[in-house]
């Protein structure tokens, strides 16, 4: 059994997608970040960094979630959530899935909570959306017309993207509104049954 550590609309729901793709048995703890939990000595037990996503398994804790989401793949490989071991595909999906996490994610940080980067909060929420677009404007350009971010196959980094796609509510200028293949993307995406549903169902309770 697998127990997530699952903040609502954060970047846990790659994980929380991927565990639904998977046959692992899994449960979800919500986390409300909203109103700090994730900052309380308990939950610093978990993650010292004071973040979700955090699992549990076998009585040990795992935290980062790239991390996370490759001991997934790897403990559930009927649910292939990477091309074949050793192929450039892997390598690209791995590619596209630290795009996400450590060039995407990190902007997205300061759109949300300009005031911890820097006194001139719209001067740093300004930079990062501003750098959000550029980096979204590669993504499109990558989608094309793919189905997935690495071609044909679905793999971990679509799961993160959708997250990143998700967030465009907290931009001045939307993502979907402005790059036609990641519009049809999202679209697609959400028609897939497992990921649509997991979206669908995020705020429902
Ligand atoms: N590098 C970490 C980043 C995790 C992260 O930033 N999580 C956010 C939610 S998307 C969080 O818990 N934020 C709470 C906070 O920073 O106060 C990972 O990829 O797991």
């Amino acid at each position: 059994m697998i127990t997530l550590f699952h903040g609502q609309g954060s970047c846990s729901l790659a994980v929380k997608a991927a565990l639904a793709l998977t046959d692992v048995d899994y449960q979800v703890t919500k986390v409300n970040l909203g109103e700090g939990e994730h900052l309380s000595d308990e939950f610093k037990k978990i993650n010292p960094l004071g973040k979700v996503p955090a699992i549990e398994v076998g009585g040990e804790f795992l935290t980062e979630g790239a991390a996370i989401l490759l001991h997934l793949a790897e403990r559930a490989p009927n649910a292939k959530l990477l091309p074949e071991e050793g192929s450039i595909a892997r390598a690209e999906a791995y590619k596209w899935l630290m795009f996400m996490y450590s060039n995407v994610h990190p902007h997205y940080a300061r759109a949300f909570v300009p005031g911890r980067y820097g006194d001139d909060e719209a001067d740093v929420k300004t930079k990062a959306e501003d750098a959000l677009h550029n980096l979204f404007a590669m993504i499109d350009e990558q989608l094309g017309d793919n189905d997935f971010i690495n071609g044909k196959e679905l793999s971990l980094a679509d799961l993160y993207l959708m997250v990143c796609i998700h967030w465009e509510g907290v931009l001045s200028k939307s993502i979907t509104g402005t790059y036609k293949n990641i519009a049809r993307y999202k679209q697609h995406m959400f028609e897939q049954p497992v990921i649509g549903e997991i979206y669908r169902t995020e705020y429902a309770n």
